[in-house]
Formats: C-alpha cells, structure tokens, sequence
C-alpha cells in the first residue's frame, strides 16, 4: 500500500479549507492507503501560544478529524511531538536546507510581513520541518491544499539531496487531491485564503452554529451581478460556486451555474441555499466534535495507540537514515 502522510496545525478551530483541503481527503484515502495524519503541535509553537490553549486546539483537532469520519482504527492517527524521531530527522535534514531558498518561500515571506517582531528559526525552518513530518514515514502522496503546494516542492528538494548524497532512502513525496486540481478556499470577504486565526467574521468553522453560518454567508463578498451572458467568473463568486459544489446538490449547482450565465443570478438567493445546505453540512461534525472533544479518556487512549504505531514507523526510518549517514556506531 502507499504511504499517505498529512497534518494540520493546532492554531484553533478547523474550517472549510482545512476540510475541504486536507480532511475529505484523508476520508476517502484510509480506505486504500496505508495512513499517517497528525496534529502538528510542534509547527504551531511559532506563534507562541499559550500553553492551555495549544493543549485544548491539539484535542480539538483530534476530535473534528474523527467527528468528520477519520477512523483511527484505519488510519494512524498521532499528535507529532509525540513522535521525537521527527525531531531528529529534521535536525539531519536542515544539513540539506540553505539559507536562501528558505527565505524565499512565499509564506515565510507572508508570515514576516504580518509579524515582523517575530521572525524565528521555527518560522524560516517550517518546510523542513514539514518535510522530516513526511519523510519520517516514507510518505509519497500528501493530501493537502492549494497552499502547501511549494511545501512540497522542497520537500522533494530536500529528500532528493539526502538520496543524492547518502544512498536511496526516501521517495518524492507528491501533494494530492482527489479527482481534481488541489484545492484553495478563500475567504469569504475575497481576501486571502480561508484561514484559522484572520479574518474570523469571513471564515467557517466546523464549530459554527447555523444562525453563525447563515450570518457569515450573507455577509459574503459578492456585486451587482454579470452584465454580459457566460462572462468570467470574479474570484470570490467562484469560490461561492467550489464552496457550493462541495455541500450543495449538482441540480442547485446547475441551476445557479446557469442563471450566472444568463445573467439573471440574484445572490440572495443564491447565499440563502447555500448557507442551508452548509448548516445541513456543518451540524452533524460540529455535534460529534463536541461529544469526542468530552471524552478525555477516548482521546488519550486514540493518541497513545496512535503515538506507538507512529514511533514504530519512524524508528525504522531513522536507522536507515543514521546507517547512511555513518551515525552507527554500536
Ligand atoms: N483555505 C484553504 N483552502 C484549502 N486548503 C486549506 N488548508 C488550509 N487552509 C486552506 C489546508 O489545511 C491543512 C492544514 O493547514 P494548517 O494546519 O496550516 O492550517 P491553516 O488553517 O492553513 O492555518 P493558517 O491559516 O495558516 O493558520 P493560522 O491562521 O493559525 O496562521 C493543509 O493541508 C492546508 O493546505
């Protein structure tokens, strides 16, 4: 079986980007791959949270995956500070990361702009970070969004230069999503991606209330209408029509797909439908989520069970990088 490896950060509440992004993804993928998702606590210490609060996102995290159909008996489902094995393949393949490329990464250069006060070694370092989360296990498909996609680009950079330099040990791990291109959703304000901790009032979470969803989709970014037949999409109305396409029926799909081409489209409407089948979409998770989230002793017991068939992974893996690399002395 191929091995399939995805995480996502513990910086707060998931949204429709990361489900849409990373967790239907992962779904559908423990059906046939041999799987590693987890809950990246060490990738959201950049940002310094509190410690109460890291604790309860890495839960919460663990509970929307599971509330969303991730089943751990499938799949190997760990928190990654759990395993300390990432941490010593990212030391050895900082050796393959330089300076220069890093500080050209798009999002590094987003993050710095954003926080210029706090600009760590943790923040510079994440693909490499990313990349030893991957590698660890061997990991070739990576179920994750439209953001990670130069990620990944390094990451294949980077095991290609251990592979060159100490002997076959990794594959060139790919980003993957089913069916299509990956995915990107963006605010509903039209500003940026859809993300965990900005533009809160523009962003769905999977924790929103059906009144909270309704308010959020009726106050999303939209204009006056096309004024001519089978004109070009704005960027913000087609991420309504991918967020559509992902709760909504083919038949609404169409009908409004079709009246946008007509220019006969009223995005009263239009928000209205879509913000009900969202709600009908959301409840269910957001009900699971919170029972699981209450469950300490289930979520302990998923965690240690995960952490060990993780370590069990990554120790073979570390052995063989170590051997390569002549840190085998006994
Ligand atoms: N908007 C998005 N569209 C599609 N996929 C997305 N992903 C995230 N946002 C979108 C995918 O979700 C997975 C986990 O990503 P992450 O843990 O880095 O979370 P985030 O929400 O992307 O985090 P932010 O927004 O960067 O966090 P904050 O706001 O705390 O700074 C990945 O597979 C990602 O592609």
């Amino acid at each position: 079986k191929e091995i399939v490896v995805s995480g996502i950060r513990s910086t707060g509440i998931l949204h429709l980007g990361n489900y849409f992004g990373a967790i239907r993804n992962y779904i559908r993928m423990q059906e046939e791959y041999n799987c590693y998702f987890f809950v990246a606590d060490w990738h959201s210490l950049t940002t310094h949270p509190d410690p109460k609060a890291l604790r309860g996102n890495v839960f919460r995290v663990l509970a929307e995956n599971i509330a969303s159909g991730l089943d751990p008996e499938k799949v190997t489902l760990y928190v990654q500070s759990d395993v300390p094995e990432i941490a010593e393949l990212y030391l050895m393949l900082n050796m393959m990361a330089y300076k220069g490329e890093l500080e050209k990464v798009p999002t590094f250069k987003d993050k710095v702009r954003q926080n210029p006060d706090n600009v760590n070694a943790g923040l510079l370092t994440y693909p490499v970070l990313m990349s030893a989360d991957i590698l660890i296990h061997r990991g070739y498909k990576v179920p994750v969004g439209k953001d990670q996609e130069q990620h990944l680009e390094m990451s294949r950079n980077f095991a290609q230069r251990f592979n060159n330099r100490y002997g076959q040990l990794f594959p060139e791990p790919v980003p993957f999503n089913f069916g299509d291109d990956l995915i990107r959703i963006m605010s509903l304000d039209g500003n940026g991606k859809m993300s965990k901790s900005e533009n809160q009032n523009a962003t769905i979470y999977l924790n929103d209330s059906d009144d909270a969803i309704r308010s959020k989709i009726k106050k999303a970014k939209t204009d006056s209408g096309p004024q001519e037949p089978n004109s070009v999409m704005p960027d913000y109305i087609s991420n309504l029509f991918t967020i559509m396409r992902l709760v909504s029926t083919p038949d609404t799909v169409q009908h409004f797909t079709d009246a946008f081409n007509n220019c006969g489209i009223r995005y009263g409407d239009l928000k209205k439908q879509l913000a009900e089948d969202m709600a009908a979409f959301i409840k269910p998770i957001r009900e699971r989520a919170e029972a699981i989230e209450h469950d300490q002793a289930y979520l302990n017991r998923i965690m240690r069970e995960g952490a060990e068939k993780a370590r069990a992974s990554a120790v073979q893996t570390l052995q063989e990088a170590r051997k390569l690399m002549g840190l085998n002395y006994y």
